[in-house]
């Protein structure tokens, strides 16, 4: 039952057993773009790991002890200790397992790239705030205000002469960036980026990272998600299982 294309557990489901010892958990939803960033973190640093997706349009009543906010990705270890808030399990991630480091050590190089995170913190709100506008409302707007908050992000890229935004090789930010940018072609929002290059080959240089191609969704399994996410169904979670 566990597993990152496992159906999701809903309301009703037994609370899972404890975590054993030298795996790490994590409740998500095959769909949801902050719990993309942790499974990113997963897989960029090769720790053992299981998935326990949550129906979050009917969620088991014992997830509320997981997280009292309710959200994925919620993270539990084998000593029952919970953390969530996508970015506070992305950097928990990098602190307590070994192997590459996505943080840099140095103080300065790593408020650049929380500054960046801040940055980017209105994308998140905007893109969900399209999802869920209603049919035929106009979203102009909305695009407007999208095309300005990727402006800051090429205006990064300009000044600093990388191809990832803490250096020339991918680390932590571009991971907690890259789910919302994934997810541009499915909400037919592309056009978002079309005066941004260097965002763009960013986005080509992280479809090629391996392990961005691991754990991305094809654009028709998003699209799917996203139709039945907006007729409200409890199968959305599961769509294509
Ligand atoms: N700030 C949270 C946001 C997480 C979040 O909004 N997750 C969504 C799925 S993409 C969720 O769990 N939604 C359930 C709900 O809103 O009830 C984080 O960074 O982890």
């Amino acid at each position: 039952m566990s597993g990152v294309s496992a159906r999701s557990l809903a309301k009703g489901s037994a609370p899972p057993g404890p975590v054993p010892e030298g795996l790490i958990r994590v409740y998500s939803m095959r769909f949801c773009p902050f719990a993309e960033r942790t499974l990113l973190v997963l897989k960029a640093k090769g720790i053992r790991h299981e998935v326990i997706n949550i129906n979050l349009k009917n969620k088991p009543e014992w997830f509320f002890k997981k997280n009292p906010l309710g959200l994925v990705p919620v993270l539990e270890n084998s000593k029952g200790q919970l953390i969530y808030e996508s970015a506070i399990t992305c950097e928990y991630l990098d602190e307590a397992y070994s192997g590459k480091k996505l943080l840099p050590e140095d103080p300065y190089e790593k408020a650049c790239q929380k500054m960046i995170f801040e940055l980017f913190s209105k994308v998140p709100s905007l893109v969900t705030s399209f999802l869920r506008r209603q049919n035929k409302e106009d979203c102009s707007g909305l695009k407007e205000e999208l095309h300005r908050e990727f402006s800051k992000l090429e205006e990064v890229l300009t000044n600093k002469k990388t191809a990832f935004f803490g250096g020339n090789s991918l680390s932590m930010i571009d991971y907690l960036i890259w789910p919302w940018l994934e997810r541009l072609e499915a909400l037919e929002l592309n056009e978002c980026v079309d005066h941004t290059p260097k965002l763009k080959l960013w986005m080509a240089a992280m479809r090629k990272d391996p392990t961005v191609s691991a754990v991305l969704i094809d654009v028709k399994a998003h699209k799917g998600f996203i139709d039945l996410y907006l007729q409200n169904s409890p199968e959305a979670c599961d769509y294509g299982l």
